[in-house]
Order: C-alpha cells, then sequence, then structure tokens
C-alpha cells in the first residue's frame, strides 16, 4: 500500500463507511456464495468490493512474520509461547489467569475499528486492518512486568504508537492520551460478574510518553496475529511502565488536555498511580517490587528501574 495519506475532515465518515460495508459485503458474499454452492449471482460491484475485504484481511496475515528489529531485544531467554500465552491477566473474561485463554476463545475480534476523538483533527473512526496496512508491522523483543512481581520476556509484532498519534493530528491542546477497550459483556462475562469494576477498562499516559519510540502498538506475538488472550487485535505495549498499562483490544483513543483517570487508579488509587514505572525501591502495598519472578523458567530476577529502559526514557520524568 502507498504511503499514508491522511483523510481530510470531510473523508472521515466515509473512509468509516467503506470499512464497514465492504465488511458487511463481505459476509453476504461469503453467505451467498454458501446458499447457490459456490457459482456467483453478484453484480460487478458488490463483488468487487467483496474481494477488496477479503484480501486487506490476507494482506494483513501475509505480513506474519514481520521482520524483527534488531535494535530490541533482551538478554534474557524468550519465555515459552504457550507459557505467555496460557498465563494472562484480562479480567474482561476471567481473573484466573490460567483460564482466560480458554474462556477468551470465542471471542470476534474482526472487524474492528478504532476511534480517534477528543483534541485531534483526525477524528473519527479506522478499520485496524487498513491501519496495519498503511504503518507496516516489525517485531521487537521487550520484557514485560506485571505489578504482581512476575515477568517474561516476548516478542511483539506491530507498529510505534507515534505512528497512529501522528495519524489522528494531535491539536495543540492535547497533553494526554487516554485509550479505552471495549465493553461486550454478552460475550465478555468477566464484565458482569467483576460488576463493580469501571468498565471497560481505559489506561492514560502523557502524550511525550505515548509518543516515546518504545510505546507501541501491538498486533501480533511470536510472529502471529495476537490471540484473543494477548489482546487482540490491537493492544498497547509500554515496556517501561508495570503491565496493567498495556491496556489490550483497544477500541478509542481519545487526546485531551487534562490527566485522565485509568481504570486501577479509580479503584485503588493508593496502590495504582498514574505513572506506574516500574521502579524496585517502590513497593506496591501487596507486593514488593525488588524482585520479579521470571514466569516458566521459575528464575528470581532483581528489577530494574523503567524495567531496564532508563536510557529511552529517563528523559521524560526529569
Ligand atoms: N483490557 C485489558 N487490558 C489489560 C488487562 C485487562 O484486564 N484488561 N490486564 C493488564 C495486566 S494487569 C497485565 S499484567 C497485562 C497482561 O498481558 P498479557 O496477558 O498479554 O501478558 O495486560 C494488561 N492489559
Ligand atoms: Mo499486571
Amino acid at each position: 500500500m502507498a504511503l499514508v495519506r491522511v483523510p481530510r475532515s470531510w473523508e472521515i465518515r466515509e473512509n468509516l463507511v467503506t470499512a464497514e460495508s465492504a465488511y458487511l459485503n463481505r459476509r453476504h458474499f461469503l453467505k451467498t456464495t454458501a446458499a447457490i454452492g459456490g457459482s456467483l449471482f453478484l453484480n460487478g460491484g458488490l463483488q468487487a468490493e467483496s474481494e477488496e475485504a477479503v484480501s486487506d484481511r490476507d494482506a494483513v496475515q501475509a505480513l506474519y512474520p514481520p521482520e524483527w528489529n534488531p535494535a530490541y531485544r533482551v538478554h534474557l531467554p524468550m519465555t515459552e509461547e504457550a507459557v505467555a500465552g496460557r498465563y494472562n491477566n484480562f479480567y474482561e473474561f476471567t481473573t484466573i489467569k490460567e483460564k482466560v485463554y480458554e474462556v477468551a476463545q470465542s471471542f470476534e475480534t474482526y472487524p474492528w475499528t478504532i476511534e480517534l476523538d477528543g483534541h485531534c483533527e483526525n477524528k473519527g473512526r479506522f478499520d485496524v486492518d487498513a491501519l496495519i496496512r498503511q504503518f507496516g508491522i516489525e517485531e521487537r523483543v521487550y520484557r514485560f512486568r506485571c505489578v504482581e512481581a512476575w515477568a517474561m520476556v516476548v516478542p511483539w509484532s506491530g507498529f510505534p504508537l507515534h505512528k497512529l498519534i501522528d495519524f489522528a493530528m494531535p491539536t495543540d491542546k492535547a497533553q494526554y492520551v487516554c485509550m479505552y477497550a471495549f465493553f461486550r459483556s454478552e460475550e465478555a462475562t468477566g464484565q458482569k460478574k467483576q460488576n463493580w469494576y469501571p468498565w471497560p477498562y481505559f489506561e492514560g499516559m502523557r502524550l511525550d510518553e505515548a509518543r516515546n519510540e518504545l510505546a507501541v502498538m501491538a498486533t501480533g506475538i511470536y510472529g502471529k496475529e495476537m490471540p484473543v488472550q494477548h489482546g487482540a487485535p490491537i493492544r498497547l505495549v509500554v515496556p517501561w511502565k508495570y503491565g496493567y498499562k498495556s491496556i489490550k483490544s483497544v477500541v478509542k483513543i481519545e487526546f485531551s488536555r487534562r490527566q485522565p483517570d485509568t481504570f486501577w487508579n479509580t479503584l485503588s488509587p493508593r496502590e495504582y498511580d498514574f505513572w506506574s514505572n516500574v521502579n524496585p525501591a517502590v513497593p506496591h502495598p501487596r507486593w514488593s517490587q525488588a524482585t520479579e519472578l521470571m514466569i516458566g523458567s521459575g528464575e528470581r530476577l532483581q528489577t530494574l528501574k523503567y524495567n531496564g529502559y532508563r536510557k529511552q526514557v529517563e528523559h521524560l520524568y526529569s
């Protein structure tokens, strides 16, 4: 696909309509094809759009596995795919880490749009496959550190968040970024069972943090498209912060002038502050942060300030 073409404000709605109608036509196309045993009685226009929708999905799938960017490596053994994929925090489904992958499997994550809103020029809803094709993806190996004092080393596929921010064209008023996950409690029944949580899950950062090169919108892991339990089809990864900042299954990004609230800070401000940078010197009320357990190997390691990314992010907090 050609370079990013930023749609003009009057084109945005149409852009959205195109993405959705292409999807609907694809469904119609597949259904009709099945019903009539493979022979096509579709008019040319509909058929053309259907083929376009199918090939968009195919084109995105063909990007995997993306090329590894060697600037992002970790000098520790990688966590095994099956280990990382069966030990997840994703409270929309269940609070039992070992069960998330199973409970989440049937959750449909295609098609998916991200809405850009708030203090930005390019407001609207954008199809994630189309964004992926525009921005391209690469692989980066990052440390991942949960506030519960466990850690992993995983290879993410995705694109830097600053590409999406530039696409959104934030105005001078924008100082913070807030992201929201989906609310679909009929399917993600954790959203019903844990009904005292302030759903949907939401998180925030200062705009300059969000623009840091390390901040990634991840669309895959282990060289494949993102499985649901890791936050399909697109989630944030900010490796210098505790894992809960890395919000999964994002449906909306909002640019704001004031510091936004966050899901965990709303629930328990004493335990989860807005910044949430990994810091071994500051214990959480329930967990010392001095060390971390590597999931899989069972090794206990010293926790590093900013999770080992001090050089890249320290200047943000001086
Ligand atoms: N939408 C959403 N995002 C979320 C969470 C969640 O419950 N819901 N849990 C967070 C926490 S606490 C962690 S540690 C990581 C876990 O990511 P992983 O399961 O891909 O390792 O996701 C974060 N993102
Ligand atoms: Mo976490």
